[in-house]
């Protein structure tokens, strides 16, 4: 076992995520049976008391790799020595809510938690950000704590849309999600996101736009079921999830974002998968923008790097600009907020 603990902060420790997310992280399921950690919890006032409540709850684990638990509502503590954080705690939207009050009430939560990142983590942080609106949260976060940390330090979850997108696939095509490889979520954490199978293939090789085809009775029937059925249903999942439920996704959530987690530390071994990430420009994407790409990582410590020179037919194209142009708005929008 190594010696030296990771430090792995949670920001929203008392909320459903982070509750979901902290056992699993405690277990090993994040950083691997070999590595202990020290959690640290960040919580509003308000949140305080179940945040606390969960800190009880995992010293009666008496999980091995758990060196400590620290709940504070103070981020300077939080965020001090993090190798590992996850902004999950955000402002939602109530009722009456405009996009720009929403923009701004999380630039207020984002960008002073960028700042604590910047002045105490550990220099080799990485941070994924979870609370929505992710993307632009992160790239709040990732301004904010320059230039003390690297901006590409930072990224946000796409991968439950990833997930959700290779779900749907194993289903209709009546093979395990782990026969599926290569799907890429492209854009915003929003509706306008664009799962894409284009480069998908399955275990044996073969193309699911192929597998699409025979399953649905040709190419044009798989064209209809992906464009009228799959897309809609990945990108509004949550909705659907709350409406069955009663409540949003919570396990679904921590279970993709220990994946994003664990890939980007540990290797996500071959293929692609889906993270937003700070482009540099490629496939169009303005530079600085926090979007969904193909990405890998050889667990090197280098994190997640963008897949380049996939092919873009011209439907696809249409669907990335979309997004991206929703992505544009909301940094204009925090921007106009003065949050960058
Ligand atoms: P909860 O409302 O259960 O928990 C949020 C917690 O954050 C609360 O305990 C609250 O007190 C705390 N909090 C608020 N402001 C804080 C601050 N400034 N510092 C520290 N803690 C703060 O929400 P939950 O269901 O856990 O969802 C958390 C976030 O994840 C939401 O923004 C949600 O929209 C987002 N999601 C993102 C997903 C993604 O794929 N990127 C999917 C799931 C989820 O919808």
């Amino acid at each position: 076992m190594a010696s030296e603990p990771t430090t792995v902060t949670i920001t929203g420790g008392g909320g459903q995520i982070g509750y979901a997310l902290m056992f699993r992280i405690a277990a090993g399921d994040m950083l691997g049976p070999d590595r202990p950690v020290r959690l640290r919890l960040l919580e509003i006032p308000q949140g305080m008391r179940a945040a606390e409540g969960a800190a009880l709850e995992l010293q009666d684990c008496a999980f091995p790799l758990l060196v400590d638990v620290d709940v504070t509502d103070d981020a300077l503590t939080a965020f001090n020595g993090a190798r590992v954080a996850l902004l999950v705690g955000a402002r939602p939207r109530t009722a009456g809510m405009e996009r720009g009050d929403l923009l701004a009430a999380n630039a207020g939560i984002f960008g002073p938690q960028g700042k604590a990142i910047g002045a105490v983590a550990d220099e080799d942080v990485r941070v994924t950000v979870v609370g929505n609106p992710a993307n632009t949260n992160a790239l709040i976060a990732a301004a904010s704590a320059a230039p003390d940390v690297p901006a590409d330090r930072f990224s946000a979850l796409t991968r439950l849309d990833h997930n959700r997108a290779v779900g749907q696939l194993a289903e209709v095509l009546q093979v395990g999600p782990g026969a599926i490889a290569d799907v890429i979520v492209w854009g915003n954490h929003s509706a306008t996101q664009f799962p894409d199978v284009s480069h998908a293939i399955l275990a044996d090789g073969m193309p699911v736009l192929e597998a699409l085809a025979d399953r649905l009775g040709g190419r044009d029937a798989a064209t209809a079921w992906l464009d009228d059925v799959f897309i809609p249903r990945v990108a509004k999942r949550g909705a659907e999830i709350i409406e069955v439920r009663g409540s949003s996704s919570v396990a679904s959530a921590a279970n993709a974002a220990i994946d994003h987690v664990r890939d980007e530390q540990l290797g996500s071994g071959r293929g692609v998968t889906s993270a937003a990430v700070v482009s540099r420009g490629e496939y169009g994407v303005p530079e600085g923008l926090v979007c969904s790409f193909p990405v890998s990582s050889r667990g090197d410590g280098h994190g997640y790097r963008v897949i380049e020179g996939l092919d873009l037919d011209d439907r696809a194209q249409r669907r990335l600009a979309a997004s991206v142009e929703e992505l544009v708005a909301e940094r204009d929008a925090v921007r106009e907020l003065g949050a960058l």
